[in-house]
């Protein structure tokens, strides 16, 4: 039998920290402002009357645009509404501590003043100015870390650069060249004009090789030390891990990682996205990415005229309106001590605190198992006068230990209310996986055994989904602990790996133990999951029965796949398995 391996993240920008003394205040700030802003901003979405698909700063790559012609865009870019106090006053009126700002997006046009290649904001624009510069300087008066977008690979303007084929034939494209003719001198000004930047935020390393990265990498350290490199430099060697756009794995995670998200479906404006997450959901996911130690980087994507669009400004306000009462229980935070997201909320932690950042505020009393700490205080965040009051004791049969909280008096005037709780002690906490206080049991597929040969195709996505399960061989258990036992339906948490792609592991064939009972079933999607967290990688459940089980101590519960369903043999993508107790 092996372990599961818990450090799942060997996807996307592994965390290898190079600079650990850097990443203190990035660990410390969590939440981050990230702007797309560029010629794409003009178009927003639409070309020659029709409307694009996509986001917004892919409209060239899209509707492949010749580049003189898109180039042309630049004549017309006269943003004067262009106010860079007010944007980072946004920023931080939101709470954020860091703002990474687009210097150079896929398409090439470098949007500050670049000696080094005239097609830039300052030589190709009527406008001539250098947004950076200001930018640089607002954030540094307002204490907020600044940072810089800059599109290593791909390049659609550059003959050289990554991914334009309808310009230029990719068997004719020197790479090297387009490192030393155009990214390198550009990273040089951009770490030399603007003072100290908090990081550079390389994207998208769909061709650059190893030697490459590691070669701008470590051209970013020497010009600044202390300038951290994003995840997406690729090949692992960032200071952080950056997981997928919109992102939010099921679980914590160990190491450092940040996500980056939209506020509606684009990056770069576009008119025609009216998708816009509402100030509660943004919220949510704010605290989600917090309760598993995942820095959140939200986007607004400003206006050709330089405007940020009305929706992102009401809801920056409406997140720093909760972020002013409840920041302190994200910033400097580190992950939920327990393995599980529990359902009512999420769990962050400083030395001698935890909070609990409610989704679903307690009627009247709340109940937690598995703090071991002793608590000697609890505060409500919002109201610190409301008097709660709360009990510790251990339950008699398993042993486990059990916090009651009550007082909770009426809903607080905040959406997603929190408790500050002061603790005695280094955290200490029961790690197993137990049933909830609500009668559920819930078991993430990353946090199982794996077992049978050979073991290594089974592995764990950045999600924490199975993927490579293709062999009936292999299977997974995980021992838990039922004290309160029940009549259970059992539902099969299936993934997606994409919201654009065909859903996966539908008619696969299972097998659940549970202690001598067995319950076989079909994948087949009773219902979709519906959460957040689900918007862009859906989760789909599938009710596969239900059954009886009595209390126990250490119940141990297999899943085997007994067929593979032949056309998807390779996206048995399975999130968890949820015992959902029916009845009391
Ligand atoms: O292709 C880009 C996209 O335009 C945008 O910049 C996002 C932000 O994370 N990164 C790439 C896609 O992952």
């Amino acid at each position: 039998m092996s372990k599961a391996k818990r450090d799942k993240f060997g996807g996307r920008g592994q965390a290898v920290v190079y600079n650990d003394r850097a990443l203190v205040w990035w660990r410390d700030a969590r939440f981050g402002m990230f702007i797309h802003w560029g010629l794409y901003a003009l178009p927003a979405g639409e070309w020659k009357g029709q409307a694009v698909p996509g986001i917004g700063e892919w409209l060239m790559h899209t509707a492949r645009i010749p580049r003189a012609e898109y180039a042309s865009l630049a004549d017309n870019f006269k943003p004067e509404h262009f106010n860079a106090k007010e944007w980072v006053g946004y920023a931080s009126q939101a709470g954020m501590k860091y703002l990474v700002v687009t210097s150079k997006h896929h398409d090439g046009f470098a949007m500050y003043d670049s000696k080094n290649n005239p097609y830039n904001v300052v030589h190709a624009t009527p406008w001539k100015r250098d947004p950076l510069k200001d930018l640089a300087v607002a954030c540094r008066e307002a204490g907020i870390k600044f940072c810089i977008y800059y599109s290593q690979d791909q390049d659609w303007h550059d003959p050289d650069g990554a991914c334009n084929d309808w310009d230029f034939d990719a068997a004719g494209k020197d790479f090297r060249a387009y490192l030393d003719r155009k990214v390198k001198p550009q990273l040089k000004e951009l770490l030399t004009q603007y003072g100290p930047i908090g990081l550079i935020w390389f994207d998208t390393p769909y061709t650059i090789s190893e030697k490459h990265s590691r070669e701008l990498a470590d051209y970013v350290r020497s010009l600044q030390p202390d300038c951290l490199v994003s995840g997406r430099i690729g090949h692992d060697l960032g200071d952080y891990g950056s997981l997928g756009d919109n992102q939010i794995p099921s679980g914590r995670v160990s190491g450092d990682y940040e996500t980056p998200a939209t506020m509606n479906d684009t990056w770069g404006y576009k008119t025609g996205d009216r998708e816009w997450k509402s100030l509660s959901t943004l919220l949510h996911l704010l605290i989600d990415l917090a309760g598993k130690g995942i820095n959140y980087l939200l986007n607004v994507g400003p206006t050709a005229k330089g405007l940020f669009p009305q929706e992102s400004i009401d809801r920056l306000k409406g997140i720093g309106t909760w972020m002013n009462v409840n920041g302190e229980a994200i910033y400097g935070t580190q992950a939920n001590p327990f393995p599980l997201d529990h359902d009512w909320g999420r769990i962050t932690r400083k030395p001698g605190r935890l909070y609990f950042l409610f989704f679903h505020w307690p009627k009247d009393f709340f109940m937690l198992y598995g703090l071991r700490n002793k608590i000697t205080s609890i505060r409500f965040l919002e109201d610190p006068s409301r008097k709660l009051s709360w009990r510790q004791f251990k339950a008699t049969a398993s042993g486990r230990d059990i916090l009651e909280v009550s007082g909770f008096g009426g809903t607080p005037v905040l959406e997603y209310g929190v408790l500050g709780i002061d603790i005695e002690g280094d955290i200490d906490v029961d790690e197993r996986l137990i049933q909830q206080p609500d009668g559920t049991l819930r078991l993430p597929m990353q946090l199982a055994d794996i077992h049978g040969d050979p073991r290594d195709q089974l592995r764990f996505t950045s999600s924490g989904f199975t993927s490579g399960w293709t062999n009936k061989k292999i299977w997974l258990s995980w021992s838990c602990c039922i004290p309160e036992g029940g009549t259970f339906s059992i539902e099969v948490i299936s993934a997606c790996k994409h919201i654009e792609l065909p859903p996966s592991g539908l008619h696969h064939r299972l097998r659940l133990e549970i202690g001598a009972t067995r319950i076989v079933g079909t994948l087949k999607e009773d219902g979709i999951v519906d959460d957040p967290r689900t918007q862009y990688f859906p989760e789909h459940c599938t009710h596969i029965g239900s059954v009886n089980i009595n209390p126990a101590e250490n119940c141990m519960i297999k899943l085997r796949i007994t067929e593979f369903t032949p056309a998807e043999e390779h996206s048995v993508l399975l999130s968890e398995l949820r015992l959902i107790r029916l009845g009391k």
